[in-house]
């Protein structure tokens, strides 16, 4: 399915290092559209689908996974997320909110494991076909902010368990993506929460104005 044309839905993801505060940023997200009765879809990737949390558990769970093995399994799930949710969705008229997208296969893979940007890049053409986000929201703060609250929650994943120069690389690309794509707002996530969701607050009602 390729698109061409602008969907009635908004797409809107969510990006940053672990533990910048996506899941709790995410919750207010759905609480803002939620009062402006928009009707919306929360998902997130690797996942949203059942082949996607399949995919999903060996990625982040499983033992050996090379590295273009994991950059092929995300796109894997990202291709059925698309068509089985994502596309579905946007074109019934419904808010899509996601918890990472492809700006992440180009800041783990391309940044943090170094693969060929060109690589993603034609996975990207080939897999979405033409859509893009509407907004994508990159809180960003130090590698050592966001690790320090992750380290709070759980024991770390195949792909947390990365060491620090992996985390910076990825937080650079980021960085990068955003100051190319004008889709990008950057949220300071170092901030105090409520500072960090009127930033947020801002971004959003902004798409809510240019999309009604
Ligand atoms: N991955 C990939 O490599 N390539 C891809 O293409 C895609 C993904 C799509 C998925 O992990 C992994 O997959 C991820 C990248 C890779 N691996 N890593 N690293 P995930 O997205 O499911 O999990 P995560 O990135 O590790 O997210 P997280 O650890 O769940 O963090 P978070 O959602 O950003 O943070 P949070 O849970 O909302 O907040 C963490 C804590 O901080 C919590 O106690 C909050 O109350 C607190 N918090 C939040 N904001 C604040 C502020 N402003 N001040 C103080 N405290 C705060």
């Amino acid at each position: 399915m390729s698109v061409k044309d602008p969907l009635p839905g908004c797409f809107i993801t969510v990006e940053g290092i672990e533990g910048v505060g996506k899941s709790t940023n995410i919750q207010f997200i759905q609480d803002c559209l939620e009062r402006h009765n928009i009707p919306y879809l929360q998902t997130r990737e690797p996942g949203g689908t059942d082949l996607g949390e399949k995919l999903r558990a060996l990625l982040l769970h499983g033992a050996e996974v090379c590295d273009d093995a994991e950059l092929l399994m995300m796109f894997a799930a990202r291709a059925q997320h698309l068509s089985e949710k994502i596309k579905p969705a946007l074109q019934a008229g419904t808010w899509v909110i996601c918890d990472r997208f492809t700006d992440s296969s180009y800041a783990y893979q391309g940044g943090g494991r170094q693969l060929k940007l060109d690589n993603i890049q034609r996975l990207e053409h080939l897999v979405h076909a033409g859509l893009q986000p509407n907004l994508t929201l990159l809180l960003d703060a130090p590698v050592e902010v966001g690790r320090a609250r992750a380290a709070k929650r759980s024991a770390a994943d195949r792909i947390e368990a990365q060491d620090l120069a992996f985390f910076n690389r990825v937080r650079a690309m980021f960085l990068s993506r955003a100051k190319e794509f004008e889709r990008y707002t950057l949220i300071d996530a170092a901030q105090p929460l409520a500072r960090v969701q009127a930033d947020i607050k801002q971004a959003l009602e902004s798409l809510i104005r240019v999309s009604s």
